[in-house]
């Protein structure tokens, strides 16, 4: 039994159950990022537009539980924030999100992002988000995080040593009168709380929220349920308001109801807004955060690119049948008979190819091929820069080390050293300076194996092209 397996079986045992610097954010002119920002956009499919087409996402059904009561949710789906109503997920550990996350990555190449969304607030459920960051942090996907807001404030810097970079909050009103009519309850510190008193409580702890984002420069997307005769009347302001705190992206999605599913907007016969009212909301608002136009209300087990479900290829029973038939020990990637490149990369974070040559002090291992990336470990190694000067057998100790990889990707590398670099049949690769590690292997694996790769591989390194 693979370790994976095992871990998952224990996990199923114990649980029995199987679903920088601040600078300002907020883009005066929509696509006019400046390059920070836009290195952090350009791989996440619901920040921009163009990456939807060129990316995919898994959303981790880690955390079942909330802390409020939305008049659209019924708390037997999934947290209707980030997802249509009527469908649920399959509750995950922390420790199966990983497996989970691992297997997609070896399935799925581009995918870039994890986010957790559901099934219920991530933020009523802080072990489980947390532990599953911690846990995905040697992944190197992004991290995404979506909430409701209300323990939000409590969990900013701890989300920000995480690696969050992306944190969603729905919204629906900053007016408590409009609000009382949206969350029939909140629960606070053992209260529960009712009417405009829940209503102002939480919005101030959402306000608080965007300032901490912004305060710890982690980027924020604001989602707004639009509800006919409820907020519509309402959204100009909400917007005006969060623009003002730095918002990176407004998505206003519109009102998914109907009676079968049980929720209290559902039985009163409130009804969701046409694609004619949303468009016309989304037309009237003034400057300030850009707007989200293509955002899919996917499920909170939601896999692939937006818009496709692949979630049922990626359920806990297919998982440990994956992983029955693969066995795969830790670093070897699922099909073994493929072609595979090891790399070497100077990356401090192991997301960005970041670090000249003289100043690593470790090296990340990864294992590139056909099914995808996987990080296999890293190499510490002795600092070649000197202050000057390079120090010759220090570099003789470092290629020792990374004797086995075919390349290394750095930021930059010295005439000399590179010299030696390609003496010893390891490739010195620094087109990838500044771009995100996982694409650029992909990138360079399939530049160096086009070839001999089926046609659908061909289209994924157009994409990643594309992008690099
Ligand atoms: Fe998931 Fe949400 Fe992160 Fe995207 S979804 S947690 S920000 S990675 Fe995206 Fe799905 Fe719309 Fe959400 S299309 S429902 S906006
Ligand atoms: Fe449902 Fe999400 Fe609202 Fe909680 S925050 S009540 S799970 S829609």
């Amino acid at each position: 039994m693979s370790s994976i397996v095992k871990q998952i079986s224990s996990q199923r045992s114990k649980c029995g159950s199987g679903s920088c610097s601040g600078r300002s954010l907020s883009p005066a002119i929509p696509g006019h990022e400046s390059r920070d920002v836009q290195h952090r956009i350009e791989n996440h499919p619901c920040y921009s537009e163009k990456a939807h087409h060129r990316f995919a996402r898994i959303h981790l059904a880690v955390a079942p539980a909330c802390n409020i009561q939305c008049n659209y949710c019924n708390r037997k789906y999934d947290c209707s924030n980030e997802s249509r109503p009527g469908v649920t997920s399959e509750r995950l550990t922390p420790e199966q999100a990983l497996a989970k996350v691992r297997l997609v990555q070896s399935r799925i190449p581009n995918l870039a992002v994890a986010g957790i969304a559901g099934p219920g607030d991530p933020l009523a459920n802080p072990e489980k988000t947390l532990r599953t960051f911690e846990l995905l942090s040697e992944t190197g996907l992004r991290l995404c995080l979506s909430t409701n807001g209300l323990m939000l404030p409590d969990f900013v810097p701890e989300l920000k040593r995480l690696g969050v970079d992306h944190v969603t909050v729905t919204i629906n009103a900053v007016d408590p009168t409009i609000a009382s009519k949206i969350y029939a309850w909140i629960v606070f510190g053992r209260r529960r709380l009712e009417g405009e008193e829940a209503a102002s409580l939480l919005i101030d702890r959402q306000m608080q929220s965007l300032d901490l984002l912004k305060k710890h420069d982690i980027l924020c997307k604001v989602n707004t349920v639009l509800i006919p005769g409820v907020n519509d009347d309402h959204i100009t302001e909400l917007h005006e308001k969060i623009s003002s705190k730095g918002v990176f992206i407004h998505n206003i999605m519109p009102l998914i109801s109907a009676p079968e599913y049980g929720t209290y907007f559902g039985k009163i016969g409130q009804r969701g807004p046409t694609d004619q009212e949303l468009e016309s909301v989304r037309n009237s608002l003034p400057g300030g955060a850009r707007l989200m136009r293509h955002c899919k209300q996917c499920r909170a087990d939601a896999v692939g690119m937006l818009g496709e479900d692949r979630s049922s290829e990626f359920t806990l029973q297919k998982l440990e049948e994956a992983n029955a038939a693969s066995t795969p020990k830790q670093g070897e990637l699922l099909l073994s008979s493929d072609p595979v490149l090891r790399v070497a990369v100077a990356t401090k974070d192991g997301r960005i190819v970041d670090e000249h040559f003289g100043h690593v002090h470790s090296f990340s291992i990864f294992e590139v091929g056909a099914s995808g990336v996987i990080e296999i470990g890293r190499r510490s190694v002795d600092e070649y820069c000197q202050g000057g000067y390079g120090d010759e057998p220090t570099l003789s100790d470092t290629l020792r080390a990374i004797a086995d990889c075919s390349a290394i990707f750095v930021q930059k590398v010295g005439h000399c050293p590179r010299k030696d670099m390609v003496a010893a049949g390891i490739e010195p690769v620094d087109a990838y300076a500044g771009k995100p590690v996982h694409t650029s292997l992909m990138h360079f694996f399939l530049s160096k194996q086009l070839g001999p790769l089926s046609e659908s591989a061909r289209n994924v390194a157009e994409d990643v092209s594309a992008v690099i």
